[in-house]
């Protein structure tokens, strides 16, 4: 439609446990949505570019020890950097796909112990998602898939911790995926709802902020 400058592009976030599929699934996205011409972006947080994720990185390499509150502000702090530029892009009606957000980083810092609310409370003011599509597989059937890597978090039992943790962050806009099925079908119930919702966006949905 010849409105279509004017509407907005769809904030879409993939979640789930380390090994969950959502790497390969979100530029399965990208390349599907660009295929259809639309305006779309892939992005991953925490994004490892800037100075701030750098030190992120670090820390997930272990060459770094930080207090886990400590950690906990710099992942958000990460996501506050891009926050202004995510915002241009969605008025400017580019779709944005992003690998992990403010749901990761609740969920993996509370697994560690850290206070629900208080985890959420410095993502309040990011803008909160579209759609969140939650790719469900269980730790033991994530951890089967060629084994976790060298970074901090890549164990079996902290992975039930966030799993756990993760289950009781879900609201409205989630999408829970079965993320053991064949990487097709889960591409297919991807598209559809992903299509479903850059349709809503485009028609004028309010972009809103979290936590909603
Ligand atoms: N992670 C990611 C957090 O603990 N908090 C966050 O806010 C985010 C975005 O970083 N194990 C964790 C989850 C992952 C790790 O992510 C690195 P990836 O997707 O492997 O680069």
């Amino acid at each position: 439609n010849n409105h279509s400058s004017d509407s907005r592009g769809a904030l879409i976030v993939l979640e789930g446990l380390d090994r969950c599929g959502k790497t390969s699934q979100s530029s399965r996205l990208l390349q599907y949505l660009e295929g259809l011409g639309h305006a779309v972006e892939s992005w991953r947080f925490p994004d490892r570019t800037t100075s701030v994720g750098q030190m992120i990185s670090s820390y997930l390499a272990n060459k770094s020890h930080l207090d886990d509150h400590t950690i906990h502000l710099l992942f958000s702090a990460n996501r506050w950097e891009k926050r202004s530029l995510m915002e241009s892009k969605l008025k400017s009606g580019t779709t944005l796909i992003i690998d992990r957000y403010s749901y990761s980083g609740v969920a993996f810092s509370s697994a560690k112990g850290l206070d629900m609310k208080w985890c959420k409370s410095p993502e309040m003011g990011l803008l909160a998602p579209d759609l969140v599509l939650y790719l469900d597989i269980s730790p033991e059937k994530a951890a089967e898939r060629g084994g976790y890597g060298e970074e901090r978090y890549e164990q079996l039992e902290f992975q039930k911790k966030v799993a756990q943790s993760y289950k009781m962050l879900s609201d409205a806009s989630w999408k829970i995926i079965d993320a053991t099925l064949p990487i097709e079908d889960v591409e297919k119930q991807l598209t559809e709802t992903v299509l479903d919702c850059v349709a809503t966006c485009r028609k004028g949905k309010p972009l809103l902020e979290l936590w909603l």
